[in-house]
């Protein structure tokens, strides 16, 4: 029989390999980079073929006539190999669509997928779901965007997956059927891959498609009303509305502090339930209280009940919930300052939210990195009263210090190259700018690639600057 082609071996692609493999299909992978052999027993058997060359990678994939090609999530829609696969007629599907299909055609067909994308707070949210479903005593796992590739989960014995989907992931994801799902919210982020602020609402609109039982929604956000109305749910999904206010029936909103379900009681026309406290959220948000956590949390506590979560396992779960690092994380006081890793902003909307709840004048922003086309004159315009001054960092420096020039020719702005210790330059030139008790807060609006792997690793080298900053002022936070 042809082979399978998977194109990239990362993540994706070994987790995609692999699954296939040990279901004996050939499997040839692809990449444009130089690759370390697999040390993992599943993947001995696959071929990597490394072709580095745009042109040359669609020729050899064509060449090797593959029934099907697996499409790793960082391949763009306007990469030749695409295209070229496409023209040909061969499918073309993604890591994901993969996944859903051996799950069902295998043992766990059926296994329920909750759906979470957005362009921020998707991984807090899959955070809190996979907490509350633990604490209703299922065996859920978070899986996707958020770190493990499906396909590598798909043979385990989870009861329910929280999917975590970025909008890479569902361009090329069709038969995907939810139980429930999410877009938290749209704003722009990589218009580079996708080419326009249009094709990323139109793939982030595909969390939709073949919703069995709830479409949730921010009912204050019409672009993504708008998705749910237009999306092909399987007949009896309901909308589901999600509001920091007082809900209305269909609705997961706030009362006085709590949050209250009029969405999945029989008797919501006349009835609300209470699910958790804003109590119980204390330990993530912090005292500010952030609105963008307590959003993602009313997503969570929607999709677990849309699975038939009781309301007692939503409060124990949020409360148990602990958000991962670099997501807004109070590193502590240091130098009579209060320091904020949100490494994880990395686009605007992002920065916008973490920045929101620091008192006017009070905040020294760092910011900058690869900037992946954005466009910083909202994001600056909204920030502007709340600024002490800014630390500009990375490759893409001068979109933000243009807007910043024009928006705030008042406030400070220090730049920083990058030099062997850069980082730490960067934590003393934020003491310059401050007063004592200002917060200073690592939220780029950019990506980290120019200098990083990954946010992580930009987030710890912040951490570690300001640990040595501690050291440093002879007080321990
Ligand atoms: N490659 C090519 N040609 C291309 C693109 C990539 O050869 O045109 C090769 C690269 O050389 C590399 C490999 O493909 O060897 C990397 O593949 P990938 O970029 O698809 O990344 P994976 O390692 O498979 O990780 C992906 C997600 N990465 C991206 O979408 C860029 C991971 O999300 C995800 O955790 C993982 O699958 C498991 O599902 C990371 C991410 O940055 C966290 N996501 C973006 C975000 O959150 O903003 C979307």
């Amino acid at each position: 029989m042809e082979p399978v082609a998977v194109i990239g071996w990362g993540r994706s692609g070994r987790g995609a390999a692999g699954a296939l493999a040990s279901r004996g299909h050939r499997v040839v992978a692809f990449d444009q980079r130089p690759q370390e052999p697999a040390s993992e027993q599943d993947l001995r058997d696959v071929e990597v073929r490394v072709v580095p060359g745009d042109e040359d990678l669609a020729r050899a994939v064509l060449d090797l006539g593959p029934r099907l090609v697996v499409l790793s999530p960082g391949v763009a829609p306007h990469t030749p190999v695409w295209r070229a696969v496409e023209s040909a007629g061969i499918p073309v599907w993604g890591e994901v669509e993969l996944a859903w299909h051996l799950q069902e055609e295998g043992p766990h067909a059926g296994r329920p997928w909750l759906t979470v994308t957005g362009t921020n707070g998707k991984t807090t949210t899959v955070g809190m779901l996979g907490s509350i479903l633990r604490a209703a005593g299922e065996d859920a796992l978070e899986v996707g965007n958020i770190g493990t590739p499906i396909t590598r989960a798909i043979d385990s014995t989870a009861t329910v997956f929280a999917v975590e989907l970025s909008s890479f992931q569902l361009a090329t994801t069709s038969s995907v059927c939810p139980e429930a799902s999410v877009c938290l919210n749209v704003d722009e982020d990589h218009l580079d891959w996708h080419g326009s602020v249009e094709a990323y609402a139109a793939a982030k609109a595909r969390v939709y498609h073949n919703t069995r039982v709830a479409c949730v929604y921010p009912a204050a956000d019409p672009l993504v009303e708008h998705m749910v109305e237009e999306a092909d749910v399987i007949e009896g999904a309901r909308a589901v509305g999600t509001t920091l206010g007082v809900p209305e029936i269909s609705q997961v909103g706030m009362v006085e502090g709590a949050i209250i379900d009029r969405a999945f009681l029989p008797t919501r026309h006349r009835e609300a339930l209470h699910l958790a406290d804003l109590a119980d959220l204390r330990h993530i948000s912090g005292d500010q209280r952030s609105p963008a956590v307590v959003s993602d949390a009313l997503a969570a506590a929607a999709l677990a009940r849309a699975h038939g979560v009781a309301p007692e396992h939503v409060a124990r779960g949020l409360a148990t919930f602990h958000a991962a690092d670099h997501r807004r994380a109070i590193i502590g006081q240091v130098a009579d300052l209060t320091w904020i890793d949100d490494s994880k902003a990395t686009n605007a909307h992002a920065a916008r939210a973490s920045l929101s709840g620091i008192a006017a004048g009070t905040a020294i922003w760092i910011a900058g990195g690869d900037a992946k086309g954005q466009d910083f004159d909202q994001l600056v315009r909204d920030v502007v009263p709340l600024l002490r001054g800014v630390v500009l960092i990375g490759a893409d420096r001068a979109p933000l210090r243009t807007v910043l020039a024009a928006e705030a020719p008042r406030v400070p702005v220090v730049e920083v190259e990058g030099h062997p210790d850069w980082m730490f330059s960067v934590v003393n030139e934020a003491v310059g700018l401050s007063r004592p008790g200002d917060t200073v807060v690592l939220a780029p609006a950019c990506a980290s690639w120019d200098q990083f792997d990954n946010y992580g690793q930009r987030g710890d080298a912040f951490v570690e600057a300001v640990h040595r900053l501690d050291a440093q002022w002879g007080r321990r936070s």
